[in-house]
């Protein structure tokens, strides 16, 4: 993508894995003289073992012109309907002073790391930012998010292990609106010690943050781990009928071949994935764009050995 260059490097690195596995198959098929059964057949193999479920497979083969005889022009046709299937509509971000986001995602899949690399974007853009606590499950989860806040030159609001989240998200919104704060991360747990419900506990959270702050949280973001594959929508779908979700961040894509899964996951859920993961360091997260990611899958992508990871 001429207009991306830097996004365009940074995710083809990350999606190294998954065009290996499959996606180079796909445009080294389409490399043949014409398309014939053989061909096509080869392609739909390919097609199903690459993640995106059965019915993104046979929505994409359903696509392809039924006479097509030039390979570049089905592999136009493929980029162009899995950047279709990825467009879900954004819908208008409401912003908020401070902007509210709200985490959510089971454990392990990245809530805490995700939110340094979020908020080091936005103070690298000059904004104050502010992280919540908000996951009293350990009390390494609170450390853990004290060191992000501090490589990403944030501030911190937490209490002790063991207390009550939404206490901690309402004394957050406090500070923000008195210290001026551009953007409020919040951290959420993903598993709980006690019976007590998971998705109630994020809903009284979400409820606390909409009381406090008309408006908030401007956004709910739901955290997948790429590495999960299509189980990764199964979850998904609790955590939206619960709260709500309005955007998606996939995560790990640099550590899996199922980054083919991201299509299946946006055309099973119909919401939008904000950022994608691309590894472990402050600066391993690019906003999301369809068409850059359907080049970055299907293209042949830096050569490893030529294009460092930290090229850009
Ligand atoms: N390779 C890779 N690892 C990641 C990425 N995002 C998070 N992780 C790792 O996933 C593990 C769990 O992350 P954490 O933020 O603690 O997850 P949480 O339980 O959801 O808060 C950590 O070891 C992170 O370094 C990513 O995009 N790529
Ligand atoms: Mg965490």
């Amino acid at each position: 993508m001429a207009e991306h260059p830097a996004f365009f490097s940074h995710l083809a690195t990350g999606l190294r894995k998954t065009r290996e596995a499959f996606f180079d198959r796909i445009v080294r098929l389409l490399q043949r003289s014409h398309v014939d059964q053989y061909l096509l057949e080869e392609l739909e193999e390919i097609l199903i073992t690459a993640d995106l479920g059965m019915p993104t497979v046979q929505r994409l083969l359903d696509a392809l012109p039924p006479t097509v005889a030039n390979p570049d022009e089905l592999l136009h046709v493929l980029k162009q309907q899995v950047t279709s299937i990825l467009s879900v509509s954004q819908g208008n971000i409401p912003e908020g002073q401070p902007h509210v986001v709200l985490t959510l995602g089971v454990n392990g899949v990245g809530k805490t790391t995700t939110i340094g690399k979020l908020a080091f974007r936005a103070t690298r853009e000059g904004k104050r930012v502010l992280l919540a606590g908000a996951d009293t499950f350990r009390a390494a989860a609170i450390e853990q998010l004290q060191i992000w806040g501090e490589k990403a030159g944030a501030e911190v609001i937490a209490h002790q292990r063991g207390g009550d989240p939404a206490a901690v998200v309402f004394d957050a919104l406090q500070a923000a609106q008195a210290r001026g704060v551009d953007l409020l991360l919040i951290d959420t747990a993903g598993r709980l010690h006690t019976k007590k419900n998971l998705l109630e506990e994020l809903k009284k959270i979400h409820r606390v943050a909409a009381r406090n702050l008309p408006g908030a949280p401007h956004e709910s973001l739901l955290m997948l781990d790429a590495t999960t594959g299509l189980n990764a929508a199964l979850q998904a779908r609790e955590f939206h009928k619960a709260i709500g979700i309005t955007g998606l961040i996939i995560t790990k894509l640099d550590g899996t071949a199922k980054g083919g899964a991201v299509v299946g996951i946006v055309a099973e859920l119909q919401i939008p994935v904000r950022y994608v993961g691309l590894g472990e360091g402050l600066e391993d997260l690019e906003p999301f764009s369809p068409p850059a990611f359907a080049e970055a899958l299907f293209s042949r992508g830096p050569e490893p050995n030529r294009v460092s990871p930290r090229a850009n």
